[in-house]
């Protein structure tokens, strides 16, 4: 029968009971209709916890309340639970990390967000104190990070579950991008946890808070309210208002007047011919055969995309040539028939349709001769080597395969300007993580250096596409050639 757990259903607390019964396989349920400030100061809940706060986890022995208690009670449900360590040495470092996470993390994340969001009284100074201390302690935790995927040993602890979920706080509320990139061990660790499936579902998808919230306490200082006094029946009109507020506060985030959004720079390079659609939707459309269908060796320059370098003409394997030449000699008799057919049985089409109807046939043709190296052009586009900097720390395979997937979603925003390949590579532990990417432009658009953390976690290499030899590596990497360099592919991503 599942266990009780009462809070709402965004309370962090309440999430380190509810992941760690993910990994235990125990049922935890969340109690149905919680109202915050009215359920949690009913005299039946105060029999529970006598402060009135949540979370609070009602087992067959009698409830439990402080949500470390609440997760360490579940772990240990499970005899030999790997959350909780298998040496003793493990198990100090675990609860060392649940304290650190709570006392010097949390606590210093909440000391800086609760008062600008009107919750306690604003002091420039405390504000300043609090996040100098959140600075010392996550500069500490970047640094253990540097050399370790999670906080104890080889796999995710309890230890984890509770910092994850008070990084959580920090990370969707206050901790804005140009923050945490000072600590980017910090940002991997993390967006590598909230993308594990144990976390994902319940943490569902976290965004990182855009802005930190602007002062309300500034606004009105009499609102400020003290912490939480025991005043039982008389506050739960109040809480109820301050549950309800919360999503108000995150508008209140944007101050200033709506501005235009301004124009991406990338919008304002001189066309390409490269149109980036029609290559993704050749690779969407190639199944099998990439390298014939999908990237070939250049054509000839009748291409619409006209960038051909006259030195790869050719494949140099006469047998090769001649398919080709048959091939397009094939598809252009296919061609002149279409066009034939259509004239001869459209006398009574009108003449506008018809020459719509030849172009498209037309365009059809000469774009089912165009692989890769046809389209691409290297004056509007360039093309990125990239390289895992931290590949001894993939030692398990989903985690490193949701790195790169977490990766990928988190490029969403370059989705009109980019394409790009990851491979993941080796037959076992430590895998190499190595991608190809296409961006518009010759840099790499500093919009996608500013958003997306990832970027700093790779080292990134122009391809120099006169060198036969990396022209041939980004051809492997589109058609996800195995071996890749001697290696077998423990997965290909494509960002499309
Ligand atoms: N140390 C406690 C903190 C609990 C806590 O502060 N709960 C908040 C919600 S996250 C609460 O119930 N506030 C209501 C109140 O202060 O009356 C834990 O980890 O469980």
């Amino acid at each position: 029968m599942a266990m009780v757990l009462h809070a709402g259903n965004t309370n962090k607390n309440a999430f380190k009971a509810l992941i760690t019964a993910e990994y235990t396989g125990v049922n935890v349920e969340l109690v149905k209709n919680f109202e915050m400030g009215v359920t949690n100061k009913t005299p039946e809940f105060l029999k529970m916890n006598p402060i009135g706060k949540v979370p609070v986890l009602e087992t067959p022995d009698g409830p439990i309340f402080e949500s470390n208690a609440i997760a360490r009670y579940v772990a240990r449900l499970k005899a030999d639970n790997p959350l909780l360590g298998s040496s003793l040495i493990d198990s100090a470092h675990i609860e060392q990390w649940i304290d650190f996470s709570s006392l010097e993390i949390d606590t210093n994340i909440l000391r800086w967000f609760i008062p600008r969001v009107g919750f306690a009284v604003y002091l420039p100074q405390a504000e300043e104190a609090a996040i100098a201390s959140l600075k010392r302690a996550l500069a500490a935790l970047n640094t253990h990070l540097a050399s370790n995927t999670y906080l104890v040993g080889h796999s995710v602890t309890l230890a984890d579950i509770i910092m994850t979920c008070n990084l959580t706080l920090g990370f969707s509320r206050i901790l804005t991008k140009s923050f945490t990139s000072e600590f980017p061990h910090v940002e991997r660790y993390f967006w590598t946890m909230v993308n594990i499936p144990n976390f994902r579902k319940i943490l569902g998808e976290i965004k990182q808070a855009e802005s930190v919230p602007p002062v309300q306490s500034a606004k009105k200082p009499t609102q400020s309210k003290e912490p939480a006094k025991p005043k039982a029946q008389a506050e739960p009109k109040k809480e109820a208002a301050k549950e309800t507020a919360k999503p108000k506060v995150e508008d209140a985030g944007e101050e200033e007047a709506p501005k235009p959004k301004p124009k991406n720079p990338l919008d304002l390079l001189p066309p390409s011919k490269m149109i980036l659609d029609e290559w993704k939707r050749l690779y969407s459309n190639t199944k099998t055969n990439f390298r014939e269908v999908a990237i070939k060796v250049e054509e000839d320059n009748q291409s619409q995309y006209g960038v051909l370098s006259s030195s790869t003409l050719q494949s140099g394997d006469p047998l090769m040539d001649f398919c080709f030449l048959l091939a397009k000699f094939v598809k252009c008799v296919f061609a002149l028939t279409l066009i034939f057919l259509s004239l001869s049985s459209s006398a009574l089409l009108h003449l506008s349709f018809l020459s719509l109807q030849k172009m498209s046939i037309y365009r059809e043709v000469k774009f089912s001769l165009c692989g890769f190296w046809d389209m691409y052009d290297p004056e509007g586009y360039s093309l990125w080597f990239c390289d895992y900097k931290y590949n001894d720390e993939n030692t398990v395979s989903f985690v490193t395969l949701n790195k790169v997937g977490g990766f990928l979603q988190r490029m969403d925003l370059a989705r009109k300007y980019a394409f790009g390949k990851m491979l993941v590579i080796g037959s076992e532990p430590p895998f190499k993580v190595k991608g190809l990417w296409l961006f518009r432009g010759q840099v790499i658009p500093q919009f996608i250096m500013d958003e997306c953390y990832d970027m700093e976690l790779y080292d990134w290499k122009k391809v120099d596409i006169n060198d036969e030899a990396q022209k041939e590596r980004v051809s492997q990497m589109i058609e996800d050639h195995e071996p890749f360099e001697g290696e077998a592919l423990l997965d290909a991503k494509c960002f499309k």
